[in-house]
């Protein structure tokens, strides 16, 4: 464990954070995300405050214009109301995409202090998301940024991860890249609240979106229904039709819809109840990747112990057949009776 230097306590912390002090938001921030000594305490601090901010989380292949829609995005929502972005995207230096804070104007002085932008490393990962990006969007939720949008690339891991910790799901595709195939394939767009169609500036983007409709359609009538991934009841039947949206984040066309949409869906998730098992799908996940974590290295400690290395060497020589070595060592591990 670091430290972090300073006699700033947690609820002095929290208190800074709520006056909208930025030099404790940054030490917040930093704090939280090197899980520094005492940063429990300050995420206790903090959590009070939390739980009012909408999470948007935002996902698509590599080169859809995630960032630069999203710059615009936190360009229209920072005209009102203070709305911070974090991107975990380890490809927007290497595929040659700007970084996303460029892509904000932020000339307007107003604005600049409305938006925050904040990169999350991607190491330490759990299932392609940074278990840090949820506890960095607790403490900008504390700090009253309202919505936090997340940027998160590729059709791997990181993108499914997302929709556990948003309320909001945006997936974007653009024309030309085939990539929607492998969206499809892998259900992106049918757990996905909101689809956009962005370069629409491209002469194939209808028909891209047009394929989208037909493929959501498709699911629907086959009873694969689309969507069902809040709970019980797919959304579809509780009231929330996944609209597909087309945007030119270049210029700036569709950007006022998609925030409308952006709103009314969280509009709907309050009305509908649906929120509550956002929640706790949200609580169940987290703590599930928190349990695994502490787990893996208990499992591990144990093991050895029970003499794996031992067991390692047996099965290698051919000297102990696998399935009993691997019962013997659970055996060792959970008592008599067990490892069966
Ligand atoms: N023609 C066109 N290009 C776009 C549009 N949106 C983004 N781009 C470009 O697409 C490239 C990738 O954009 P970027 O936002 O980095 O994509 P990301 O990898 O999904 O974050 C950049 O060169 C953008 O300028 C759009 O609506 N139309
Ligand atoms: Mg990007």
């Amino acid at each position: 464990m670091t430290t972090v230097a300073g006699p700033t306590s947690p609820e002095h912390l929290a208190e800074g954070l709520r006056d909208g002090d930025m030099r404790s938001l940054a030490r917040a921030l930093t704090w939280v995300e090197r899980r520094a000594d005492g940063f429990e305490m300050l995420m206790g601090a903090l959590l009070p405050h939390a739980g009012q901010a909408q999470l948007v989380g935002v996902s698509g292949p590599p080169g859809a214009g995630k960032s630069t829609l999203i710059g615009r995005l936190a360009e229209q929502f920072g005209a009102v109301q203070r709305v911070a972005v974090l991107s975990v995207d380890p490809t927007s230096v290497v595929s040659g995409g700007a970084l996303l804070g460029d892509r904000i104007r932020m000339t307007d002085v107003s604005l600049a202090d409305n938006v925050f932008v904040r990169s999350v490393a991607t190491r330490g990962t759990a299932g392609g998301l940074s278990l840090a990006c949820w506890d960095l969007a607790l403490v900008l939720d504390a700090a009253g940024y309202d919505p936090i949008l997340i940027e998160t690339v590729g059709a791997g891991q990181g993108e499914t991860e997302v929709r556990y910790l948003a309320d909001t799901t945006v997936q974007v595709e653009a024309p030309g890249l085939g990539d929607h195939v492998q969206a499809l394939k892998a259900g992106m767009l049918e757990v996905s609240d909101i689809v956009v169609v962005n370069k629409a500036d491209r002469p194939d983007s209808a028909q891209t979106a047009a394929r989208i409709r037909q493929t959501l359609a498709l699911g629907m009538e086959t009873g694969l229904a689309p969507h069902a991934f809040h709970g019980q009841a797919n959304d579809t039947e509780r009231g929330w039709v996944q609209p597909i949206l087309l945007t030119d984040a270049l210029v700036g066309t569709g950007i006022d819809e998609l925030q409308v949409r952006i709103a009314e869906h969280r509009d709907w998730l309050c009305a509908s109840g649906v929120r509550g098992d956002v929640e706790r799908r949200r609580a169940a996940r987290l703590l599930n990747l928190l349990v695994d974590q502490g787990w893996q290295a208990r499992r591990r400690a144990m093991l050895e112990v029970a003499g794996w290395e031992d067991a390692v060497e047996a099965v290698a020589a051919r000297e102990r057949e696998p399935h009993a070595a691997a019962r013997r060592l659970l055996q060792r591990v959970f008592g008599e009776g067990s490892g069966s």
